[in-house]
């Protein structure tokens, strides 16, 4: 937003099943963002949270042998907990069984409903209730099955109330022509095009369930669940208690919602559509990333290979998985997880690396300059103009959304500067009094660059980020980027050496 308010958002997870890592990346990834946004001084809001009702929610209580509303209430604190793990610094999580939800639905769908875009008709068609979508033919994979979840779709003929969406397509369309970067990466936007060239009247109620907001006109159906559901983004800025935490109607249009390709349609399709009707702006921008892919397959609870995010990060650190997703999965692309791949990255980028490094600065200040950073003498312009460089860089690659690349341009820095530590090799410095100034510079450098390093890998790893800062002297509030300059670090900080960064994980199965 121009006014430096900046609205960002996950998609509702729905509470069928405990989240897993592919829940986990989304709001990392949306986290990555808003820290960086703060960074740059944006007043951020943040939401996630739980999508409750529906006829998946419904039937996996029901396997659960609960009422639809225990479960809920049971599965959505685990994605609350998920986010408290993960670091999320979400500013707001809102849950779709809230009543100040269920009554702005009411009156977002009144009001298209009043506006004449809503009319009874019946309907057929196979539906998958893990997707909470219906098919066509042409899309379903082989043996009816969805196409997402391979698993078996069913035959629903019901009356329905449906939303004339067709009426929309030229005005969506004439969107994307006037805005082409709203839906990135580019190929997505493409996709949502061709699938608005195709696009069907949808029915947004449903006749056999019970578990869902009351349609506000007709007592015996309840609203589709996706429809319940994309509005979370725009009722939650009404809720007394997101307003307690920054939110205002008037950050509609959100500046940012983030999400898998899995839901590209809702919303780059039927999402905008649905505020035109109700005379709302579409949100500013979608950025739509790949799959947590394991074993060539995406990550998901119907598919059955789904990894826990909990004992990884009671083990590793949630910075080591925060890390190890942002750069592995390439922003945008799938990518695959593996245990392998992310103890390599943890035992030889981030404990060997970053936390060595840190160690090895503040062991070496501590041993030869009584712990006392020395001044910076202004021998290194070469490196300080090499650091303003990866800040620009890293900084350039956010404003493009490349957060693979921002995290990649960030190492560089921690790379510079192991290769800083060979070049000069203080302990050889040490042994020469004559060398005093010289490792007076190299001490002051190091510090000063890992102090740039630890603030422009805040986002990416906060918790780590703040504890090196506070080895080096640092205020380990001191996160702003504009403070990622060179020679605006605490003067003769006093260095206060912790425990690695990063220690050794044994054993972990
Ligand atoms: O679709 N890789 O909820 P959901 C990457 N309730 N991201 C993944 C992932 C994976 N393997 N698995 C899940 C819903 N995600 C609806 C959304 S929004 C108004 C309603 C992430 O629990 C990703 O963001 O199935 C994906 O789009 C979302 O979780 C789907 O979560």
């Amino acid at each position: 937003m121009a006014d430096g308010r900046f609205y960002l958002t996950t998609p509702i997870y729905y509470v069928n099943a405990e989240p897993h890592i592919g829940h986990a990346y989304t709001t990392i990834m949306a986290d990555i963002i808003a820290r960086q946004r703060r960074q740059c001084g944006d007043e951020v809001f943040f939401l996630t949270g739980t999508d409750e009702h529906g006829i998946k929610v419904a039937r996996s209580a029901e396997e659960a042998g609960r009422s639809p509303r225990e479960h809920a209430d049971l599965l959505s604190e685990r994605f609350r907990a998920l986010g408290d793990v993960l670091a999320s610094s979400h500013d707001f999580f809102i849950r779709t069984t809230r009543d100040e939800h269920v009554e702005k639905v009411q009156e977002l769908v009144q009001k298209i409903y009043d506006n004449g875009h809503i009319y009874s008709d019946t309907y057929s068609g196979w539906y998958c209730a893990a997707s909470e979508a219906f098919y066509t033919e042409a899309e379903l994979g082989p043996d009816t099955t969805c196409p997402i979840h391979k698993t078996p779709v069913e035959w629903v003929e019901e009356t329905n109330w449906f939303f004339r969406i067709t009426d929309f397509r030229e005005l969506l369309l004439a969107h994307y022509d006037a805005h082409p970067d709203w839906v990135l990466p580019g190929h997505r936007a493409n996709e949502a095009r061709r699938m608005i060239e195709d696009l069907e009247d949808l029915s947004i109620t449903r006749a056999k369930l019970d578990w869902g907001v009351r349609v506000p006109w007709d007592d015996e159906q309840v609203i589709y669940v996706w429809v319940d559901a994309l509005l979370n983004y725009v009722t939650a800025l009404s809720f007394p208690d997101a307003q307690a935490a920054g939110a205002s109607e008037d950050l509609w249009p959100a500046d940012l919602q983030l999400m898998a390709k899995d839901i590209l349609k809702f919303h780059a399709v039927i999402w905008p559509a649905m505020l035109m009707a109700a005379d709302l702006p579409p949100p500013r921008r979608l950025f739509i990333h790949g799959y947590v892919l394991k074993g060539g397959e995406k990550m998901s609870k119907t598919v059955g290979n789904v990894i826990d995010p909990f004992p990884f990060i009671e083990a590793f650190g949630i910075d080591a998985l925060r890390y190890y997703l942002a750069r592995e999965i390439r922003f945008g692309e799938d990518g695959t997880f593996t245990q392998e791949g992310f103890e390599a990255r943890y035992s030889g980028e981030l404990a060997n690396e970053y936390g060595n490094l840190l160690n090895r600065t503040t062991s070496m200040v501590g041993r030869y300059r009584d712990g006392v950073v020395p001044a910076d003498r202004g021998d290194d312009g070469a490196l300080a103009a090499e650091a303003a460089q990866v800040v620009a860089a890293v900084t350039e690659a956010f404003e493009a959304l490349d957060l693979t690349r921002a995290a990649d341009e960030a190492w560089v820095l921690v790379r510079r500067l192991n290769r800083l530590v060979e070049e000069r090799a203080p302990w050889r410095l040490a042994r020469d009094d004559a060398k005093a100034a010289e490792l007076d510079q190299a001490l002051a450098s190091l510090a000063e660059g890992l102090r740039i390093t630890s603030v422009i890998l805040w986002p990416y790893m906060p918790g780590s980020s703040e504890a090196a800062l506070r080895a080096l002297g640092q205020d380990p509030g001191a996160v702003g980027l504009a403070g990622a300059v060179w020679g605006r670090g605490i003067a003769g900080a006093r260095v206060e050496p912790t425990g690695p960064l990063f220690p050794k994980v044994e054993d972990f199965a």
